[in-house]
C-alpha cells in the first residue's frame, strides 16, 4: 500500500494531535531506517498504522486479546498496552496489510519483545523519539539514536519502566525482559 492510501485509511481513525504524532514517527521510522539498513517502505508503513487501534473501545480490545490468540495476561495489565495487538489484528482485517514484519511491528510497538526485530526497534523508537515528543531525556536518546539503535533501545525502555515505576503503575512483564535482553547481548 502506498503512503496516501494508508495515511487516508489511518486519519479515519485517530484525533488530530494523534495523526500528527503518526506524521512524526513516519518520518523518523523512514531515517532510522536509512540510517540503520531497514526496509524504507516497510517502516513507513508500519508507523503510519502503529497507533491505528489507539482509540478503539476497549471492550473491542480486550475481545481481540481473548478471541484472537494474543496473550491473555495483557488483560490484566494497563489498557494502554492493548492497542498495539489489537491494532495488527485490525491492520490486517481493515486495511489488509499482511506483511509479518509490519504487523509484528505495530503489535509490539508498546511492550517490546526479546530479540526484538530490526523493523520493531526501528518502530519502538520512532514512536519514542519523534519530534512531536517532549519529555525529560528524550534530547539524549535522540543524541544517542545517531550513533546507535541499541543503545536508545536501552534508554527509551529504561526510562519508560522508571516512569511507569514512579507512578506506581505496573510493568507488563515484557518489557523487563526486552530491557534484559538487550543489556545481556551488550554484554557478549
Ligand atoms: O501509543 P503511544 O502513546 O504513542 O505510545 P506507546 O504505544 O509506546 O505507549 C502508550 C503508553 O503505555 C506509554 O505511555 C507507557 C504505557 N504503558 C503502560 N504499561 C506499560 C506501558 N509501556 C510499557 N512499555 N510497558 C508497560 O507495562
Ligand atoms: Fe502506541
Ligand atoms: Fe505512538
Amino acid at each position: 500500500m502506498e503512503r496516501e492510501a494508508a495515511l487516508k485509511l489511518v486519519k479515519e481513525q485517530l484525533t488530530d494531535h494523534r495523526y500528527q504524532h503518526t506524521l512524526g514517527v513516519m518520518e523518523t521510522a523512514i531515517s532510522l531506517a536509512k540510517q540503520y539498513g531497514g526496509d524504507v517502505h516497510k517502516a513507513e508503513l508500519a508507523a503510519i498504522f502503529h497507533d491505528y487501534a489507539k482509540f478503539r473501545p476497549k471492550e473491542e480490545m480486550s475481545e481481540i486479546i481473548s478471541n484472537q490468540g494474543f496473550p491473555k495476561d495483557l488483560l490484566h495489565f494497563n489498557s494502554e498496552l492493548w492497542h498495539a495487538p489489537a491494532g495488527m489484528y485490525l491492520v490486517e482485517k481493515e486495511a489488509g496489510i499482511r506483511d509479518p514484519e509490519v504487523l509484528d511491528a505495530i503489535r509490539y510497538h508498546t511492550s517490546g519483545r526479546p530479540a526484538m526485530t530490526l523493523m520493531e526497534k526501528i518502530i519502538y523508537l520512532a514512536d519514542y523519539i519523534e519530534p512531536g515528543r517532549h519529555f525529560p531525556g528524550v534530547d539524549e536518546v535522540r543524541a544517542v539514536a545517531k550513533e546507535s539503535l541499541d543503545q536508545a533501545l536501552i534508554m527509551a525502555i529504561k526510562n519508560t519502566i522508571i516512569f511507569l515505576m514512579k507512578k506506581n503503575q505496573t510493568v507488563y512483564p515484557d518489557t523487563f525482559y526486552t530491557y534484559n535482553d538487550l543489556i545481556k547481548k551488550l554484554e557478549d
